[in-house]
């Protein structure tokens, strides 16, 4: 509860992209955070709204935060919402924020196109598991995975594996790599995510910000 007897929202971010995308929105509710974080150590960031925070809090860890009531509201990644799940999470809103897409990247000396017709079995490096074995198993392509957590461009530089699944945005990481992306899994862009009790409790402030924010979408968007 905040002084005034107003319960306050708590709003779990990422740094960097999805920090910085989302300010303008945040600002669109006559919410501006206080504290830039890549200047402060500090986790949890006070806006000019009396009852809104921010608390800063790992990309992947953003759903799990807003599961458990950790935070009320979040914004996270399509890709980190399928494969993380998205069980008990109310998602309202598209944001239209961080955009990319999930893709597949192999070596440019290397045929993916002959190894998938001749049914040759690929090994797989990627942050997504998840997303690549449903994709892989849909296209009928046999497949060992090996999960990473960073620096996936990496894998089939060193021979660790075939093929990535990874995010690209402007493509410059991969061809920086030499790697090219040989299948476009799905576009990604960021959510909105609402603890499903939180809604119910503070429903007033809680709609009143998906509301702004669905109207800075709209209008940024046409
Ligand atoms: O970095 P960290 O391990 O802490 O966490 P994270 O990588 O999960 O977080 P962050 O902040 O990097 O990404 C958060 C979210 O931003 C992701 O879950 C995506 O939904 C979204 N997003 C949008 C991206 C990108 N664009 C993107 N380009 N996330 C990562 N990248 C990576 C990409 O994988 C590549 O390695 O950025 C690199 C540069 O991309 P290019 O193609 O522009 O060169
Ligand atoms: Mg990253």
């Amino acid at each position: 509860m905040t002084p005034a007897g107003r319960p306050a929202i708590t709003l779990a971010l990422s740094k960097g992209r999805i920090f910085d995308e989302t300010l303008p929105l945040l600002k669109a509710a006559g919410v501006e955070v206080l504290e830039d974080p890549e200047k402060s150590r500090k986790l949890i960031l006070a806006t000019s709204h009396p009852d809104v925070r921010v608390v800063l809090v790992r990309a992947s860890d953003v759903p799990t935060y807003v599961q458990y009531g950790g935070a009320d509201m979040g914004v996270t990644g399509k890709d980190t919402l399928i494969e993380h799940g998205s069980q008990g999470l109310y998602q309202p809103l598209d944001l239209q924020i961080a955009k990319c897409r999930i893709s597949v990247a192999v070596r440019s000396d290397f045929d993916y196109a002959t190894a998938v017709r001749q049914g040759s079995r690929l090994k797989v490096a990627t942050k997504y598991v998840n997303i690549a074995r449903e994709f892989f198993a849909t296209k009928g392509v046999h497949v060992d995975l090996i999960k990473l957590y960073g620096s996936m461009e990496l894998a089939p530089l060193t021979g660790l594996a075939d093929a990535i699944v990874d995010l690209v945005s402007t493509g410059n990481t991969l061809k920086a790599n030499n790697l090219v992306e040989v299948e476009r899994i799905m576009d990604i862009s960021s959510r909105l995510v609402v603890n499903q009790a939180a809604l119910k409790l503070k429903q007033e402030p809680i709609r009143r910000l998906i509301d702004v924010f669905e109207r800075t979408v709209c209008a940024a968007s046409t």
